[in-house]
């Protein structure tokens, strides 16, 4: 199964007569292409052929007007009577090919979604334009006419009968069409990180904010992350996955997810005055490949710096060919303050429908009263609103696109340079590598099996001073030396194996630094102690070590090397993937791994899902590469369960993953391992910047009537809560 890409030559025809600085113009598309193909990706993708929507599509999100309106300037030649249209619209330009390229766009959308849903392709990309987030029920809207998203949503909705589908919107701008036309449907929830400013940033409206959460049965699943900053970057914007929008989206549990992939939050653009920087984007999507069993439909929006467009668009669709992801060259760090306010805003307004939400600790309605008991890690969620409600008549159609400074421009563009160059593109020989010490007990794997990369279980070369594990060095070799992106070994894990292997790694290798994760659930905590003093071995694990080390263990004793995370045997899918967003993965994006070793059972125990280890496999191959080793350790009983490695090894490949089950995620928190995972993130957020999500919020749940308006900003009242 592949990946798909649909496109049409004619999308380059559309342009503004009347002004050609506008942004949204044909090189945006043309240059994407361009990328794509010097990248050497449309070649491997199935091309999918581009066609007009329906009249019935498109009248199930849009009146009729929009479509008579648009159509009538098919034959305008007149410049003058396009722009005296166009000017009704905020943000807008009408071309005489706009309205057939408009079909085109959302066409060819329902298209990639229908092919996804026929099984035909896996995952692709639309690259397509004019965009659409913005186009509205009855108003065409910023550089948008139909709501391509949104109308192939609709179509997964009505005709292949779909109960959940997430849209994901990344562009720099709030896709409040999007958002109005699902405000109420539980069936597909919206999520959007976008520019706000306090309602400084167009498209300038208070629904953009973070309250805005839905209505009636959809409730809870409109999730708006404004940014009230600009120069937000990689941090940000991963902090926000991590904390947000994959604990949400694993406890939804998708059975498709649709991109608005706009790339105007990209470092250069001048709409956004954001950092994202190109590589970032294959870690967004790589991200999402785990859920809805691969499931992923990547529909271009905007994104007006055209280096930082093409580069992030063809990462994008170079992570949905499987490819793995480039490492980000600068390791992430905290979230600003202001990011941080806007995650903990939105946790607190969501934390009612979302189980994954409700690690945050609250003060009581008896604290609140009594001011005086406000302490530092006490949150207040408050809403500030700067823009206006009014709207004018008409719009102006000239010299309005933000232009850079020359200077700053030739700044960000040498910016861009540097990080395209240093991109690493290398593509290994093989994906997963294999090597065991006997096969006999993993038979009934061959056929998985068959498609790995055999190791030799042999060397002669054994490294100075290292006589242990031949198989585990020879996997180690084979990933540093890039003949496999990642592999499996199976034998003895014991401490002095796993030591010396991670020690051949950096010493022997040359490695500036490896994670080691014990995803045991009896993990080997001996092993922490061989590193205390190395900085370059990052040890951590998942489960509390109970049966020597009693309750100290749980939730660590630590220092920046050692992080134990103290999970109960007993816990479920939900607080593993909690440990893994809130503390494993933002603490080894800071580190910054060249490669990870994980010791893994064969097969989870307790509560936890063989499925939710193949996740969390996944979700570690976006750092370092993808250079993960995982080690068994081999078990001579032949009728133990092997689903832990069998789903380690799909992973490994690529494979779609099976989602979790409704037991994984639709269950309470563990109460002992959130206190474990509290625990942790109080002591390693002096040495992790990234872990800094550890305060309290007020135990109400509205902001209206405890609150009041003051000025322009919306905060709490002490006095009105008292009636
Ligand atoms: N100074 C898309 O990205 N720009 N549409 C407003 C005001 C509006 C964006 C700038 C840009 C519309 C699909
Ligand atoms: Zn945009």
């Amino acid at each position: 199964m592949t990946t798909g890409v649909v496109y049409d030559q004619r999308m380059a025809d559309h342009k503004c007569l009347w002004d050609l600085k506008y942004n949204e113009k044909p090189e945006r598309f043309i240059n994407v292409l361009k990328r794509c193909e010097e990248l050497k990706l449309l070649q491997r993708c199935l091309p999918l052929k581009p066609r007009e929507a329906t009249e019935e599509e498109l009248l199930k999100l849009h009146t009729p007007d929009m479509i008579s309106i648009l159509k009538d300037t098919e034959n305008i030649s007149d410049e003058e009577a396009l722009e005296k249209l166009s000017s009704k619209y905020d943000f807008l330009y009408i071309h005489p090919s706009t309205y057939q390229l408009s079909l085109l766009a959302a066409g060819s959308t329902v298209e990639l979604v229908s092919n996804i849903l026929d099984g035909k392709i896996r995952n692709g990309m639309a690259i397509i334009r004019p965009p659409g987030h913005h186009a509205m029920k009855s108003e065409y809207c910023g550089y948008c006419f139909y709501n391509n998203v949104a109308i192939a949503a609709q179509h997964a909705l009505d005709n292949r009968g779909l109960k959940r589908i997430l849209i994901v919107d990344w562009d720099i701008h709030h896709g409040q069409a999007t958002q109005q036309m699902f405000y109420g449907d539980p069936r597909v929830l919206y999520f959007s990180i976008h520019g706000f400013q306090n309602g400084a940033f167009w498209p300038h409206l208070r629904e953009s904010d973070y309250h805005y959460i839905g209505r009636g049965a959809g409730l809870g699943y409109n999730i708006n992350v404004p940014m009230n900053e600009v120069k937000m970057g990689n941090s940000d914007y991963m902090a926000i996955f991590h904390q947000l929008l994959l604990p949400i989206a694993y406890e939804f549990n998708p059975e498709l997810i649709i991109v608005s992939a706009g790339y105007d939050a990209a470092l250069g653009c001048p709409e956004g005055e954001m950092e994202i920087t190109p590589a970032c984007y294959s870690h967004f999507t790589n991200s999402l490949m785990g859920l809805a069993n691969g499931r992923l439909a990547v529909v271009l929006e905007g994104g007006y710096c055209l280096k930082s467009l093409s580069e992030g668009a063809a990462l994008t669709l170079r992570t949905l060919l499987g490819d793995p992801c480039p490492p980000l060259l600068s390791n992430l760090d905290t979230p600003t303050k202001s990011a941080q306010n806007t995650i903990l805003s939105v946790m607190y307004v969501l934390r009612r429908y979302w189980k994954c939400l409700q690690h945050l600790e609250v003060f009581s309605v008896q604290e609140i009263k009594d001011a005086t008991k406000i302490r530092e890690n006490q949150f207040w969620p408050q809403i500030e609103f700067l823009g206006s409600d009014e709207k004018p008549e008409t719009y102006p159609t000239r010299d309005i696109c933000p232009v850079q400074d020359p200077k700053v421009a030739a700044e960000l563009d040498a910016q861009l340079d540097v990080l395209i160059a240093g991109t690493c593109l290398d593509v290994q020989q093989y994906r997963v590598g294999f090597v065991a010490n006997s096969t006999e007990c993993i038979e009934s794997l061959s056929e998985i099996i068959q498609r790995c990369h055999m190791l030799p279980t042999d060397r002669t070369e054994t490294g100075a001073g290292r006589t242990t594990s031949a198989i585990l060095l020879n996997l180690i070799d084979s990933l540093v030396d890039g003949t496999c992106r990642s592999g499996i070994a199976i034998g003895d894990n014991s401490c002095h194996i796993v030591v010396d292997s991670l020690k051949y790694a950096i010493d022997d290798r040359s490695l500036q630094n490896v994670m080691f994760i014990d995803m045991r659930t009896h993990p080997d905590r001996e092993i922490q102690k061989f590193f205390q003093e190395d900085v370059r071995i990052l040890y951590a694990s998942l489960f509390a070590f109970l049966d020597s080390c009693g309750s100290e263990s749980v939730g660590a004793k630590t220092t920046k090397l050692a992080v134990n995370v103290g999970l109960q045997q007993s816990c479920g899918d939900g607080d593993v993937l909690s440990a893994l967003f809130r503390i494993l993965l933002p603490v080894a994006y800071q580190f910054g791994p060249q490669l990870i070793v994980v010791a893994a059972d064969h097969s989870p125990s307790g509560g936890v899902s063989s499925e939710c280890f193949g996740q969390v496999i996944h979700l570690l191959t976006s750092l370092c590469g993808g250079r993960l080793a995982v080690i068994f350790k081999h078990n001579k009983d032949p009728s133990s369960s092997l689903s832990g490695l069998k789903i380690c090894v799909k992973a490994l490949l690529g494979d779609p993953i099976s989602m979790l089950t409704p037991e994984g995620t639709n269950q309470q928190l563990n109460v002992v391992s959130m206190s474990a995972i509290h625990n942790v993130i109080r002591e390693q957020n002096a040495f992790w910047n990234a872990l800094k999500f550890e305060v309290q919020v007020p135990d109400i749940n509205v902001l209206i009537p405890p609150y009041m308006n003051d000025g322009k900003v919306l905060r709490y009242n002490p006095e009105l809560l008292q009636h």
